[in-house]
């Protein structure tokens, strides 16, 4: 099969002239390929005289075999060569100085929410938590807020199309607009008396400059037998003075929440102008920081609380508010941007 032999040898010479990996993968497709020149031998055996097809197999077989261990020994040769000229050429500095591995920083939102967690362990406080899934009766009906009341208008609430019962009653599923379900619950599972907070995210159908979606609230209750408003003040107060690290002046305006009776609005002296007016406070010498009351004696019905034995003041502000005033950050959407920069300069250390 001088044909055969030739071809063989043709091959093996191209595997021995080829210059680098790549020309040697050309000889490969040009011989063993899908239409190489020995496959296409192998392909044709069938049309061979019965005679001829042992001997022209076994000799083609016996060509591709050696060809292609040819190739295999070239290459790795080839590859050899390549790491030799690497390592002789390539140069490691180890006098360098290592590259700075930079540490993350705990977001501002969540360094705050621990601080006021800390604030308020020291007042008597726990941290208590629910679903941000919730259903109408424990996010409004529980909270004294009627059907007809335009929190709960699809426009302000992010609706399920979804439902679950509950006192007997088909209640539609939400995502939580306030956390005081987190109230309602602790309410029913622990009784009065009472101390908690409750931060976490809460959701809402707003989104503009000033207005994200989504944002974190921190409510807080406290339930004993003759607790006043007193109490509420100086709570606020003491724990005002302690997140802004002065001696803050306190302002209340009287102001309506379903859920409270009396409710108040409460107001710091500006931190920025200290009083005197300034764009910030619009000239008027103070912000707006949260919002608080008497519990309603609906709400405390609502928990399995007896208002005739108990009462309670309650509380709630949103996070981000409160952490903007305190760092001086005036933009709210830098908060879910969490660029580099911001948290490095505005994140707490690890
Ligand atoms: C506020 C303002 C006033 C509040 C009331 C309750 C509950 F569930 F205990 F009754 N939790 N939070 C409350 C009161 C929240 O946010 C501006």
């Amino acid at each position: 099969m001088q044909n055969i032999e030739q071809l063989k040898s043709a091959a093996l010479q191209a595997v021995e002239n080829s210059t680098d990996i790549k020309s040697l993968d050309e000889v490969r497709v040009q011989f063993l390929g899908k239409n190489g020149e020995i496959t296409s031998i192998l392909k044709t055996l069938g049309k061979l005289a019965p005679e001829d097809r042992k001997t022209v197999a076994q000799s083609t077989n016996e060509a591709k075999n050696e060809v292609t261990d040819a190739i295999e020994a070239k290459k790795q040769a080839f590859e050899l060569a390549q790491l030799e000229e690497k390592l002789a050429t390539e140069k490691l500095d180890l006098t360098l100085p290592e590259t700075p591995y930079k540490l993350g920083k705990r977001h501002p939102i969540s360094a705050c929410i621990e601080e006021l967690e800390t604030i308020f362990a020291r007042l008597g406080f726990s941290v208590a938590a629910a679903n941000e899934i919730e259903n109408e009766h424990f996010n409004f009906t529980a909270l004294n807020i009627p059907a007809e009341h335009p929190a709960r208008q699809d426009h302000d609430t992010f609706y399920f199309n979804d439902f679950e019962e509950f006192n007997g009653e088909q209640q539609r599923k939400l995502l939580r607009t306030q956390t005081s379900n987190t109230q309602i619950h602790a309410m029913q599972a622990k009784g009065a008396p009472l101390r908690i907070i409750a931060p976490g995210r809460v959701y809402r159908c707003d989104s503009d400059l000033t207005h994200t979606p989504q944002f974190h609230q921190i409510e807080g209750l406290a339930l004993d037998k003759d607790l006043t408003f007193s109490h509420l003040k100086g709570v606020l107060q003491v724990f005002l003075s302690q997140f802004f690290e002065r001696d803050v002046k306190l302002r209340f305006r009287p102001s309506y929440f379903p859920f409270t009776e009396p409710g108040t609005e409460v107001d710091i002296e500006c931190v920025f102008c200290e009083g005197k007016g300034c764009r910030v406070c619009k000239q008027t010498g103070f912000i707006e920081v949260l919002g608080a009351g008497m519990v309603h004696e609906n709400v405390l019905k609502a928990g399995g609380i007896n208002p005739e034995e108990y009462q309670g003041f309650a509380f709630g502000l949103g996070v981000e508010r409160l952490t903007m005033l305190k760092y001086g950050i005036n933009d709210l959407r830098m908060f879910f941007d969490s660029q580099n920069e911001f948290m490095q300069h505005f994140g707490k250390n690890l």
